[in-house]
């Protein structure tokens, strides 16, 4: 259910997407194989994975299936929580060919690949259930093969959550609390649109600079996911947090184009069986994992703030006020996702 979808359809603005290439850069990797035994030839394969524990669980379910399928011909190499880099700083590298395959949250790449915009519309989701039906359909599913474009293979997506708000001077719960409060988003137009639309002032920021800029007070407040609130332990510099909800934003799995080609069938196989199976490890972990956190806050001493159907809806009427969604259309190369999406196809 999607109480109001209709109201995206009013307007919709032509406007000409643009798209920044960094398949240019793009280059053929050299195999790096070395002898696995009897004419077997291995092929290690550099995994850059995100600071969330899910991820880290659906990083190593992904590397099992991947080594398993591939008769040991596959090597995964892990690098947890962030080691190589945060969400775009991978992504870049593996459309390079340095790294072969990275994990992002979408928003901070939809400068590179422009339809990722789609998924920061505030409320497009509003259940894991819709989010899951819409990102494994055929729109999502199109999304991911688009990246090709790019120099990537899109392999899957996993799950960074619904985003809630955090800060540390009042329990928030509608957009006048919010007023003038400096708050970090990713860095992406929309979010900070989005933002400023709620009456907040919002500031782009990577997230490896965030817990410092949280603890010295550099801005006064963020949003995540409880996934991410939890692992990176947000919640001991931000005593307050509003389960708002207000996107819901996956992480895309990503594989070096070149590097995914030069696979043999056998090894292209498992590289996608392992991201379906990571897919559903790694969901079934966030959501778990959201549960437990929302006691660890509690143990902590924060303060949760959960919000009415009637709350959220004062923030969705300034998306829409706001014209957040012809804003996304206009920065889309196939703005028409929006729409089909919408339209339940
Ligand atoms: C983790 C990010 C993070 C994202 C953010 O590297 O930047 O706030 O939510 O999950 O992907």
């Amino acid at each position: 259910m999607k109480p109001f979808k209709s109201v995206f359809f009013i307007t919709i603005l032509g406007a000409a997407a643009f798209m920044l290439c960094v398949n240019s850069c793009s280059r053929k990797g050299e195999s790096k194989r070395v002898d696995g035994g009897e004419n077997s030839a291995v092929v290690r394969l550099k995994f850059a994975d995100l600071a969330a524990d899910s991820a880290t669980i659906g990083g190593q379910r992904f590397k099992e299936v991947a080594e398993a399928e591939s008769d040991g011909t596959l090597v995964i190499d892990l690098f947890l929580n962030n080691q190589l880099g945060d969400d775009r700083v991978v992504v870049e590298t593996t459309a390079f060919g340095d790294i072969d395959i990275a994990a992002s949250s979408t928003s901070p790449l939809a400068t590179l690949y422009s339809d990722f915009y789609l998924f920061d519309v505030p409320y497009l989701f509003l259940s894991t259930e819709e989010a899951y039906a819409d990102l494994d359909g055929p729109i999502g599913q199109r999304v991911l093969q688009d990246m090709e474009s790019v120099g990537l293979k899109g392999l899957c997506f996993w799950e960074n959550g619904f985003r809630n708000f955090t800060n540390n001077r009042i329990p928030v719960s509608k957009p006048e609390d919010m007023r003038g409060m400096k708050v970090r988003t990713m860095e992406n137009d929309v979010h900070l649109a989005a933002w400023r639309a709620f009456g907040a002032n919002p500031t782009p920021m990577a997230f490896a600079e965030l817990f410092t800029a949280l603890q010295q007070g550099t801005v006064d407040a963020e949003e995540n996911s409880l996934g991410i609130i939890g692992a990176n332990k947000f919640y001991e510099v931000q005593k307050y947090i509003s389960l708002t909800q207000h996107v819901y934003t996956p992480y895309v799995i990503v594989m070096n184009l070149d590097k995914y080609n030069s696979l043999t069938a056998v090894q292209r196989a498992a590289i996608d069986k392992a991201a379906v199976e990571s897919t559903k490890t790694q969901r079934e972990a966030s959501q778990q994992l959201e549960k437990e956190i929302l006691d660890i806050i509690a143990a902590y001493g924060g303060t949760v703030v959960e919000l009415t159907g009637e709350e959220k809806a004062v923030f969705q009427k300034l998306v829409v006020d706001n014209k957040i969604l012809e804003l996304v259309k206009s920065k889309m190369a196939h703005p028409e996702y929006l729409d089909d999406l919408l339209a339940g196809k």
